[in-house]
C-alpha cells in the first residue's frame, strides 16, 4: 500500500469575483492526516461533472485583459527585468558548492527577488489581441521534490502578478516527499499569507512527478488544469491565451512557449517560435524547428497557434474533464520521463490537438543534470517509462526504440492492460495515423525495408555512429549485436538512417558522414542491391566501401568493383 498524507492548508481568498464564488476567510486546515489508500487515491475524479466544463464559456463578446502586478518589484535590485546576475569571484567557491544543491545558481536565484519583473517578450502581434470576456478559471498544479525556496516561490508569485485575479482558480503545490527543511513547516506558514488561495498537499513518500501530479490534479476546483514545473516565472500575458484556446476547442491541449532562464544567471531569454517538439529513436523529446508545411497551414501568421507532435512536458494548460476523459496520466510511470511523449501521442491518436500558443510565454530553468535522486537507478526508471509509451502507443515502431536502446528489452515494463484499454475505449488511432497526419517529419520513417545492423561481408565488421553526430564521419568496429550505435535503418526514400542522421557523402572517393536527415534524396540516397549485397550511392554511383587500413574505421565511397569489402548484409542477429 502507498500511503498519502494529505494535507490541505490555507484558503484565503480577499475578493469574490467571478460567478463561482466561494468565500473563505482566515485558514482552512481540512483533511489533515488523513490517509488516502492506493485504490481511491487516483480516482477519476472528472467524471460525470459536467458543471466545470468549459463549453458554458463559449461568448462573442471580447475583453482586453489587462491586470497590475500584485506586489510590484523593485526597480534597480538584482535581475530585475529578467537581467542576469553575475556573482562576484570572491564567492565563487561557495557559489558553486550551493550549485550542486539544484543543478542551477543557487545563489544567483536567491538574491533575485521572489517577484522580479520581467519584461513583456511577446510579438507585437499578441499584444493587440483581445480574447473572450468569459474565460474559465484554472488552477495552478507544481509538483517538486526538493525544490529551492526562491525558485519555488517565484514561480508562484509570477502566477499571482501575471494571471489575472479573475482566472486564477488556486494554485495547487505538491511536495513529493522533499526532505529539506524550508519546504516543510515554512513553507505551510508563508503560503497562508499570499493573496490567493494556494493549497499544499504532500505525497508521503517519494512517488515521482507523475503521479504526484495526479494527486495535485485531483484536487483541482477550477475548470482548467494549468501544470508548471516548481521553477518557472510566467510572463505578461500568458495565460489568457492558453484558456482562450480551451475554450474555442475543448480538446485542444496547449502549451506556453517555453523560454529560457539561464541556469547560470537566472537570465530570462526567449526561446525561438520556430521550434516544435519532437523525440527521437531513444524516446527522449527534442526540439526542431517548424517545417515549411506547418507555417503555410497557419497562413504565416506567427503568433497563432502552432500544432505540435510532441510537447515537452512540463508546462501546459488542458480542460479538467478531458484530462480525466483522455486517461489522465499512466500511473504506472515512475520519477521521471515518458510521459510527456504518452500524453502527446495520447491526445493526437485519441482525438484531440496539441499546440504550443505563441503568444503565451514562460520561463524554465532548463538543467545539464537531475539533481534529484532516482531510487532503482535513473536508466531503469527512465527505461521502464519510455517502454509503457512504446508499447502502448507505438505499435510496430516500438521495434525502434528496443533497437535504440541495448537492454531495454530487460526492463520490465509492468501491467500495461489498463492503458491497452483505454486506448481500445477512447477508440484512438494508430501510430501510422500519427505519422501519417501528425509528424510525416518524424525520425521515425514511415516505410523501411530493414532496421537492424549493417554487417561487411569481408570483414566481417559492422557499420557504428560510435554516438558521433551530425557532421562527423561514420564508423565502424566488429559487430556487439546489441543495437545502438549500430543499427539502422534503410528506408524507402532510400536513406540509410541512425536515428535522426543520414549516412551522407559529397564525394564519389571521399569518407561516410552522418548528417542530419533532411529527406531530400541527393547526398543522402542509398540502394542496395540485395543479390550484389552493394550499398550504392546515388549521386556518385560510388559504392560503400569498409575502411581500407586498419588504423582509420571510416566506410568510404570508391568505385563499384564488386569486392568483398564493398558487400554488406542486412540481416539482423539480435532480437529486439
Ligand atoms: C521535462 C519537463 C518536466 C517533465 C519531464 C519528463 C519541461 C520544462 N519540463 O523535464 O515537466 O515533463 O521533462 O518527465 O517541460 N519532480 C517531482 N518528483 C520527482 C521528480 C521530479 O515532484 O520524483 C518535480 C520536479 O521538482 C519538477 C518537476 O517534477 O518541478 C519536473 O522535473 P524536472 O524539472 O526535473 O524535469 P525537466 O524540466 O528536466
Ligand atoms: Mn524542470
Amino acid at each position: 500500500w502507498l500511503l498519502f498524507m494529505v494535507v490541505t492548508l490555507s484558503l484565503y481568498s480577499n475578493e469574490c469575483l467571478g460567478g463561482s464564488c466561494r468565500k473563505s476567510s482566515g485558514v482552512e486546515i481540512g483533511e489533515q492526516g488523513a490517509l488516502v489508500n492506493d485504490e481511491d487515491k487516483f480516482e477519476d475524479v472528472g467524471g460525470d461533472n459536467l458543471s466545470s466544463d468549459v463549453r458554458q464559456y463559449k461568448t462573442s463578446q471580447l475583453h482586453r485583459w489587462s491586470h497590475a502586478p500584485v506586489v510590484p518589484s523593485i526597480p534597480g535590485s538584482p535581475g530585475e527585468m529578467g537581467k542576469a546576475v553575475h556573482i562576484p569571484s570572491s564567492q565563487e567557491v561557495i557559489m558553486k558548492e550551493k550549485f550542486k544543491l539544484n543543478q542551477f545558481n543557487l545563489m544567483a536565484s536567491d538574491i533575485i527577488s521572489l517577484n522580479r519583473s520581467l519584461s513583456d517578450v511577446r510579438m507585437n502581434e499578441c499584444k493587440d489581441k483581445v480574447y473572450p470576456k468569459l474565460l474559465p478559471s484554472t488552477s495552478i498544479v507544481i509538483v517538486f521534490h526538493n525544490e529551492a525556496w526562491s525558485t519555488l516561490l517565484r514561480t508562484v508569485w509570477s502566477v499571482i502578478n501575471r494571471s489575472p485575479r479573475e482566472l486564477l482558480k488556486e494554485i495547487i503545490l505538491v511536495d513529493d516527499a522533499s526532505e529539506r527543511e524550508h519546504l516543510g513547516r515554512k513553507l505551510e506558514e508563508h503560503i497562508k499569507k499570499l493573496p490567493v488561495p494556494v493549497h499544499l498537499f504532500r505525497t508521503q513518500k517519494r512517488s515521482g512527478l507523475i503521479r504526484a501530479r495526479l494527486l495535485g490534479a485531483k484536487h483541482v476546483k477550477g475548470q482548467v488544469i494549468t501544470f508548471l514545473d516548481a521553477h518557472c516565472e510566467c510572463t505578461e500575458g500568458w495565460l489568457e491565451p492558453l484558456l482562450a484556446r480551451i475554450v474555442e476547442n475543448r480538446k485542444t491541449v496547449v502549451c506556453p512557449i517555453i523560454d529560457v532562464i539561464s541556469d547560470e544567471t537566472f537570465e530570462y531569454v526567449t526561446a525561438s517560435d520556430m521550434t516544435w517538439g519532437g523525440f527521437n529513436w531513444k524516446l527522449n523529446f527534442r526540439w526542431y524547428r517548424v517545417p515549411q508545411r506547418e507555417m503555410e497551414r497557419r497562413n504565416n501568421d506567427r503568433s497563432s497557434p502552432l500544432r505540435t507532435p510532441t510537447m515537452a512536458g512540463g508546462l501546459f494548460s488542458i480542460d479538467k474533464d478531458y484530462f480525466y476523459e483522455l486517461g489522465s496520466y499512466d500511473e504506472g510511470m515512475d520519477i521521471w520521463g515518458g510521459e510527456n511523449l504518452e500524453m502527446s501521442f495520447r491526445v493526437w491518436q485519441c482525438g484531440g490537438i496539441l499546440e504550443i500558443i505563441p503568444c503565451s510565454h514562460v520561463g524554465h530553468v532548463f538543467r545539464d543534470k537531475s539533481p534529484y535522486t532516482f531510487p532503482g537507478g535513473v536508466s531503469k526508471i527512465v527505461l521502464h517509462n519510455a517502454a509503457r509509451v512504446a508499447e502502448v502507443w507505438m505499435d510496430e515502431w516500438r521495434d525502434f526504440y528496443y533497437a535504440m536502446n541495448p537492454g531495454a528489452r530487460n526492463v520490465p515494463v509492468g501491467d500495461i492492460t489498463a492503458r491497452r484499454g483505454l486506448r481500445e475505449k477512447l477508440k484512438c488511432k494508430s501510430f501510422r495515423w500519427y505519422l501519417e497526419n501528425v509528424y510525416p517529419e518524424s525520425q521515425m520513417p514511415l516505410e523501411y525495408y530493414y532496421l537492424g545492423d549493417i554487417r561487411n561481408v569481408e570483414i566481417r565488421n559492422c557499420l557504428d555512429t560510435m554516438g558521433r553526430k551530425s557532421g562527423e564521419n561514420l564508423g565502424m568496429t566488429y559487430c556487439h549485436n546489441l543495437g545502438g550505435n549500430q543499427v539502422f535503418a534503410y528506408t524507402k526514400r532510400q536513406q540509410i538512417m541512425s536515428d535522426d542522421n543520414c549516412l551522407d557523402s559529397s564525394n564519389r572517393n571521399g569518407p561516410v558522414r552522418l548528417v542530419r536527415c533532411h529527406g531530400m534524396g541527393g547526398n543522402q540516397a542509398w540502394l542496395y542491391d540485395e543479390d550484389k549485397k552493394t550499398i550504392k550511392h546515388l549521386n556518385t554511383g560510388s559504392c560503400l566501401q569498409r575502411p581500407s587500413t586498419n588504423d582509420v574505421n571510416t566506410p568510404l565511397l570508391r568505385p563499384c568493383n564488386n569486392s568483398p569489402g564493398q558487400q554488406w548484409i542486412m540481416e539482423s542477429d539480435f532480437k529486439w
